[in-house]
């Protein structure tokens, strides 16, 4: 941090980039909009769109999303991305399913998490599909519904290192 002149500050600003990969429906959106807003949204969020931005300490955060098909995963869509989530629904074997298609597509190099979401409807529906963990990273269970482990979520997000792609995209803010 560097004081510039009085009542002045500039600030290093770190830029993340973290990119939700998941089917339709699994809750992409409903987790971002924890994140950010802090609530689960009823309807659709209109001001949630594929790029939502959100500032924390010194960290501008980019979340994206997307559909896991051949062509979003390409490394010219994802090769820029900081850190990947993979969101499947714990209701939907066929989210975790279509995921599992496309992980040999994941970017080399590039940091990522395993969300296994809906864990509230785990009471409604008992345990109807248990899946392995093929992913080999690490796997968080959330909630948007309930804002579950979203917090836990967000503080992995937010303390896993990333690769030197963070350097190159250093942005600057001044504050004052
Ligand atoms: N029960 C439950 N429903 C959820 C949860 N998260 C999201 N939903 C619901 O699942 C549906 C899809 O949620 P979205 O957040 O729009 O899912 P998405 O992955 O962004 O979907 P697309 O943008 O269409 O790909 C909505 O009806 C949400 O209310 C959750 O944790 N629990
Ligand atoms: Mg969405």
């Amino acid at each position: 941090m560097v004081n510039i002149s009085e009542g002045e500050e500039r600030v290093e600003m770190k830029k993340k980039i973290v990119t939700f990969v998941g089917c339709q429906e699994v809750g992409k959106s409903s987790i971002i909009s924890q994140i950010v807003y802090k609530v689960f949204p009823q309807t659709f969020h209109s001001e949630l769109k594929d790029v939502c931005t959100y500032h924390r300490d010194d960290t501008l955060f980019e979340f994206r999303y997307t559909a896991p098909t051949e062509k979003n995963m390409s490394k010219h869509k994802m090769g820029e991305s900081h850190l990947i989530i993979y969101v499947y629904a714990w209701d939907d074997p066929r989210s975790y399913r279509w995921i599992q298609k496309y992980l040999h597509l994941h970017p080399k190099g590039i940091p990522s998490l395993l969300v296994c979401n809906k864990i509230d409807l785990m009471g409604e529906l008992g345990e109807i599909f248990l899946c392995n963990n093929h992913f080999g990273q690490e796997r968080i269970y959330t909630s948007a519904k309930e804002s579950k482990n979203i917090s836990l979520l967000f503080d992995k997000i937010q303390s896993m290192e990333t690769n030197d792609l963070a350097i190159q995209n250093k942005s600057c803010c001044v504050i004052l």
